[in-house]
This record gives C-alpha cells, structure tokens and sequence, in this order.
C-alpha cells in the first residue's frame, strides 16, 4: 500500500502543470491560442486540410529522400490504454506519426511543463478535446528542438496513457 501511494504521488503530479496552477499567468499564456483556435470551427477546418497538403508534401519529400517517419500506435493491439512505444527517441527533424490503434478515442498533448525550452507547445499538441476517433487517424509532428518531451493522451489520462520522447 504504502509503495502504490509512493508511486501514485510520483508520476501523477507531473501532469497537472495545467491544473495546478502554480503559475496562472504562464498556464493562461499557454492555453489562449489553443482555444482560439478552437473557437474557430472554419479556421480549424482550414488548418486541417492545410496540415493533410503539408502531410503529403512531407511525404513526397520523405519518399524521395528515403527518410521513415516514427510511428507510435495509441493503443496497444489488445486495446489497452498506452502508447507503443511508450519512451522512444528520435533524430531531431525525424517525423513522428501517432496513430490511432485500438481503444480509442485518443488525442495527444504536450505537457508545456515538460518541454525544452523554446518549443512552442501549440504547434506540437493537439487540443485537450479534440479527438482522434476512428481507425488510423493520425497526428503528425516534427520536433527540432534536441531534449526530452514529455506527453499524454487526454482521454486516458487518468488511465497512465502516458510517454516520454528524447529527441537528439
Ligand atoms: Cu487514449
């Protein structure tokens, strides 16, 4: 008992940057263009069909460099809550593809409290409540920035549907 209560005040306070509120400025700073943009159902609308022409473009380029993105599955093959893999590295400038597998839905966010410096969360994470919903959805993101990214899917949470990637 006394070792799961340990373990339970280790890993979950790491995730509350945006909850906690420690430093409410910083956390209003964070979230404001987000939901912006969430306000905008025709700018999301937009930006998504922009970010399937980026997708494609990237993967033409990807195809004639003969560079491999690095797929993360959300949801392992038996539907459980986790990503596979879960604590991965890669080059900096690799493309990540984070696909939905099983137990859906997922989303993936970044926590802007476990990030290097200088990365501007918003262009990395997906929104808190948007939701990647049916078979082989995907996010996509490319990080420049080298250190260690930590990021979590929405949803599950409160499940541990938690990961970590190093990008050197
Ligand atoms: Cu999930």
């Amino acid at each position: 008992m006394a070792s799961l209560t340990a373990a339970v005040a280790v890993t979950v306070p790491r995730f509350q940057g945006l909850r906690s509120c420690s430093s409410p400025a910083k956390v209003a700073a964070a979230v404001a263009p987000a939901r912006q943009a969430a306000s905008a159902v025709g700018v999301r609308a937009s930006l998504k069909e922009v970010g399937v022409a980026l997708a494609a473009t990237a993967a033409s380029a990807l195809l004639a460099s003969g560079a491999l993105a690095f797929d993360v599955k959300l949801g392992n093959d038996t539907g459980g809550l986790e990503f596979v893999p879960k604590d991965f590295s890669v080059a900096s400038g690799e493309e990540i593809v984070f696909i939905n597998n099983a137990g859906y839905p997922h989303n993936v966010v970044f926590d802007p409290d476990d990030i290097p410096e200088g990365v501007d969360v918003s262009s990395i994470s997906m929104d808190e409540e948007v939701l990647l919903n049916g078979p082989g959805e995907k996010h996509s993101v490319v990080l420049k920035i080298p250190g260690s990214y930590r990021f979590y899917c929405s949803p599950h949470l409160g499940a541990g549907m938690v990961g970590n990637v190093v990008v050197k």
